[in-house]
């Protein structure tokens, strides 16, 4: 039967999560907040409102809703500038070659990002058409751990969850992957990534006997 192989965007797809830590940190520094990459590790996969309480709960600063709103606007805006500048160049080793054999092989493959800028990305570095579904920060309530955003692309493609695969940088998207009932894959640190069925440093490290082996098992 076909398999649904899941793919997150930020860590996974584009490293953005260094644009998200310059527009953050800059953000930070603003309202008077010490912003570390330590810091912005617990930020992956989590979404812009969760994003930005965790960083005023670091700082101790307590704000009013229409300026916890501008904030995220600001952000967001000085996030787009970093954006804008993308292209297929920043797509990360072999992501594209994964996603073809995958195609070729006719298994299914969606997008599950906590990121409301997905689609644009996507656009930007030129492969939104190799996506089957996408769900993304636009589309869920519930942000990862929740497995809101899998499940979502899952009924999407009729797919029962223990026939998906998820790809996944985040520690908060592999526990999202897991509380889904699905297979995670982690793309990044062995250490920080613990939870994750298999862990691998990138997709330069994951084989087609691998590949093939989810497909048919
Ligand atoms: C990404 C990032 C998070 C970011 C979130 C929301 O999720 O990992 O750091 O806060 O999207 O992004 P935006 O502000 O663009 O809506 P993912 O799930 O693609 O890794
Ligand atoms: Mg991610």
């Amino acid at each position: 039967t076909k398999k649904a192989f899941i793919f997150d965007l930020d860590g996974v797809i584009v490293d953005t999560a260094k644009y998200h830590f310059l527009a953050w940190r800059k953000l930070a520094s603003t309202i008077g907040v010490d912003f570390t990459e330590h810091q912005n590790e617990q930020l992956k996969g989590v979404s812009r409102v969760k994003s930005l309480e965790k960083i005023l709960a670091w700082g101790n600063k307590s704000i009013s809703d229409a300026e916890f709103t501008r904030l995220m606007g600001l952000k967001n805006d000085d996030y787009l500038t970093y954006i804008d500048k993308m292209d297929e160049q920043e797509i990360l080793p072999d992501v594209t070659k994964t996603l073809d054999f995958l195609r070729d092989k006719n298994q299914h493959i969606a997008l599950g990002s906590a990121s409301k800028n997905a689609r644009m990305i996507l656009e930007k570095v030129n492969i939104l058409d190799k996506f089957d579904v996408i769900v993304d920060g636009n589309d869920v309530t519930k942000g990862k751990p929740d497995p809101e955003v899998f499940l979502k692309s899952a009924q999407h493609l009729n797919v029962p969850p223990e026939h998906c695969i998820v790809f996944e940088d985040a520690l908060a998207g592999i526990q999202a992957a897991n509380n889904a009932g699905m297979i995670s894959i982690g793309i990044g640190e062995k250490d920080i990534l613990h939870e994750a069925d298999y862990v691998f440093t990138d997709f330069t490290e994951i084989s087609i006997d691998f590949l093939n082996e989810l497909i048919s098992r």
